[in-house]
């Protein structure tokens, strides 16, 4: 993009502006200032992007002046703290928010388009005032800001694709050791061990991952929704008793949405798994840390009220614990500790097969008889799609880009 802002220079215009704190869940869009800003001492990610609203607002409290790092997507997490913390107690947070699916929702992942068409309008119905982050328009922007902080109002700063530049290996990972885990083999061997059950994937490089190891009719890749893999999987648990349902999840969003866990656990699903593969950060965004550093798995789900709680960093343990996962009596869960590997992307389902093909296929696997299907490759489900013209694909034109 012409006229692209470094990641410095907009940093160092946030300070000079004010901005003493930083929280939020990261886009790969702005991943050159979340690296600043961390590398800093300057920012505490947030579970959910309404958490980070309201850590900020805490901050404001305190008279420490804050901003909040998101994407658009998360804009439904912030909307109940933005209505009923922010505007009614006048607590002026700058949020700055980066435009996916948008101007052209056509641009960009289908999971995008409706957010991306109204989010300009939704700020608008709630009277919020906000700027686009036009080239060269960085200085009137904060100005516009300072004038709504004057008058006890937040302020939205919406960044189009590509208007704030990156850092230079801002996260770096090693190379993958032979022994440890791996996004990609920790999937692999997963979809390897599936014969008929319902497997629900979270959004990212793991639904990607699954679509790369191992396409079938059974999976229901989730793009966007972060966090709510593991409730689809409660739904298709309970309403489908005699099948064993597998949630793939990570760690940013199984910690996004944490509560899912304790309903889990109180629902008792005896056929449900839930694996998480912790690689103990954001790796689909940039690799930003997560804060499951020093979450302890097992005390964990145990403490969540998971029936049977599994952990495994080794890649000879692998196999044994994920025919364990898959068999014991649920809830389960299998934690997965892996070492990140973000060089290795794969395409989203999607490009392939557009979301209503997916749903559509998936629920003609999950309504129908358990089908005798064998192991992978002895189903014939790779590359499968379903009928022409039902959902048209989407291009691909981003797959390689972070979510
Ligand atoms: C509500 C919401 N906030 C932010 C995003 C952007 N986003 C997409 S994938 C992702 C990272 C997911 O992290 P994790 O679950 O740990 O999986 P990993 O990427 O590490 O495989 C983020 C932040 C999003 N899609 N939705």
């Amino acid at each position: 993009m012409s006229g692209q802002i470094t990641a410095e220079e907009f940093t160092d215009a946030l300070r000079a502006h004010g901005v003493r704190s930083v929280t939020g869940v990261p886009c790969g869009h702005l991943a050159g200032p979340w690296a600043l800003f961390d590398g800093a001492g300057e920012l505490t990610p947030a579970a959910s992007e309404g958490a980070a609203l309201a850590v900020a607002a805490g901050w404001e409290l305190a008279g420490r002046m804050s901003a909040v790092l998101c994407q658009n997507s998360g804009f439904g997490n912030l909307v109940n703290p933005l209505t009923s913390l922010l505007l009614p107690y006048r607590v002026p947070v700058l949020v700055v928010m980066t435009m996916r699916g948008w101007p052209d929702p056509a641009e960009d992942e289908p999971q995008h388009a409706a957010m991306g068409g109204s989010t300009v309008a939704l700020l608008e119905t709630l009277d919020v005032p906000h700027t686009v982050l036009w080239p060269g328009k960085l200085t009137e922007a904060l100005d516009r800001a300072a004038e709504a902080r004057a008058q006890g109002r937040p302020f939205f700063l919406l960044v189009p694709r590509g208007a704030i530049g990156k850092s230079a290996g801002a996260y770096p990972a090693g190379a993958p050791a032979d022994d440890r885990l791996t996004r990609p083999r920790a999937v692999s061997a997963l979809m390897a061990e599936l014969t008929d059950e319902l497997l629900v994937s979270t959004t990212g490089y793991l639904s990607r991952q699954a679509h790369h190891e191992r396409d079938r009719p059974g999976n229901f890749y989730m793009q966007g929704s972060m966090g709510h893999a593991s409730a689809v999987g409660i739904g298709l648990a309970t309403a489908r008793p005699d099948r064993r349902t597998v949630v793939l999840d990570g760690d940013g969003a199984f910690l996004m949405h944490l509560g899912t866990g304790s309903t889990i656990g109180a629902s008792g699903a005896g056929n449900l798994t839930h694996v998480v593969v912790d690689n103990g950060c954001y790796e689909s965004t940039g690799c930003q840390p997560t804060t499951s550093g020093g979450l302890d798995w097992a005390a964990l789900g145990r403490g969540l009220g998971y029936r049977t709680v599994l952990t495994c960093d080794r890649a000879e343990d692998l196999t044994g614990r994920l025919r364990t996962a898959l068999t014991a009596e649920g809830p389960v869960l299998l934690a997965l500790t892996v070492q990140p590997t973000p060089g290795e992307v794969h395409p989203r389902a999607t490009a392939s097969t557009g979301p209503v093909q997916i749903a559509e296929r998936f629920r003609t696997a999950a309504t129908g008889a358990p089908a005798a299907a064998g192991p992978a490759g002895t189903d014939g489900s790779a590359g499968t799609a379903g009928p022409a013209g039902t959902a048209g694909p989407a291009q691909d034109h981003a797959s390689r880009e972070a979510p």
